[in-house]
């Protein structure tokens, strides 16, 4: 090897030593990624007792079953088949047979209905929540309200395609992040002020509708720091596909450094002043497109 080359070996070795260093202190994000299969990572206890139950203990349930069932479906082909069974039985009824297909499915869907109860109620329940966020679903856009921070609130809204920068995620994006702090259990508020939308969360395990003039109530505890994102997933009109949730997660000192700006940042312009002409002639516009008129709320 000629001197040259070899010094292009140690710089590219170099480089990607540094590529792969700079991979790994990119910030965690979790989102759906082309021919995902399965859930996305979990990053709370909620999901992390939901894979437990999905993977350990529903799929090999599921497996065991599809499995048994195909075995039967070829042994009674093959066994029965007319060139081996000519003259068939006319046996209509088996006793044994009806009470072991009755209480067998009854025993599995009762070791089911255990683990699944018990993670039902651990989602449904706050363990003394450090803090409380407010989150309003809007025809198409959400908000988010710190109601421990005074009147710390603002609009998140997706970033459009147009205006998309590089390493942006089309659909995903948007320009007011949640941020929350690492390892703080977060009492989430869900509520809704024109039609029915989800808060949805994959990596938190948090779907909570928002309902016009009712307070639905979850949970999460963001375990590493990074970015999650989620969609609304409750069908909620024309741009029910844009708005997008997206959580940063910080460690509590960067949360309060954020904190200490964000209150700086918002409280220029209350969030419902500050959405104004722009936001109310965007959405009369987009809800005209359909059928030539704004729909009324509530639709
Ligand atoms: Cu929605």
């Amino acid at each position: 090897m000629t001197r040259s080359a070899g010094a292009r070996v140690g710089v590219g070795l170099g480089l990607a030593i540094a590529g792969s260093a700079a991979v790994a202190a990119a910030a965690w994000a979790a989102e759906p990624k082309p021919w995902q299969l399965g859930f996305q990572p979990p990053a709370t206890p909620v999901k992390d007792q939901i894979h437990w139950l999905h993977n350990d203990i529903l799929m090999p349930i599921i497996t065991l079953i599809t499995i048994f069932v195909l075995g039967l479906l070829v042994y009674v082909m093959w066994r029965f088949h007319h060139t081996r069974n000519p003259v068939p039985t006319r046996i209509t009824h088996n006793t044994v047979i009806e009470i072991l297909w009755t209480v067998v499915p009854v025993i599995i869907l009762v070791i089911i209905a255990i683990p699944s109860f018990k993670l039902m109620y651990f989602m449904d329940r706050v363990p003394n929540a450090d803090m409380t966020i407010k989150v309003t679903g809007h025809q198409w856009y959400w908000s988010y309200a710190y109601p421990d921070q005074g009147d710390l609130s603002f609009d998140s809204n997706i970033v459009e395609d147009k205006d998309l920068k590089p390493g942006q995620k089309r659909l995903l994006e948007v320009d007011n992040p949640l941020v929350v702090p690492v390892g703080a259990n977060v009492r989430v508020l869900v509520t809704g002020t024109d039609v029915l939308h989800s808060w949805f969360v994959p990596s938190f395990g948090v779907q909570e509708y928002a309902v016009i003039g009712r307070n639905n109530e979850s949970w999460f505890r963001v375990e590493r720091e990074g970015t999650y994102y989620g969609e609304c997933n409750q069908i909620c009109g024309i741009n029910h596909s844009r708005m997008p949730i997206k959580v940063v997660a910080l460690p509590k000192p960067e949360f309060q450094k954020w904190l200490g700006e964000a209150k700086k940042k918002f409280a220029a312009a209350p969030s419902d002043e500050k959405a104004g002409d722009e936001k109310a002639a965007r959405v009369a516009a987009v809800a005209g497109q359909g059928s030539g008129e704004p729909r009324p709320a509530g639709n």
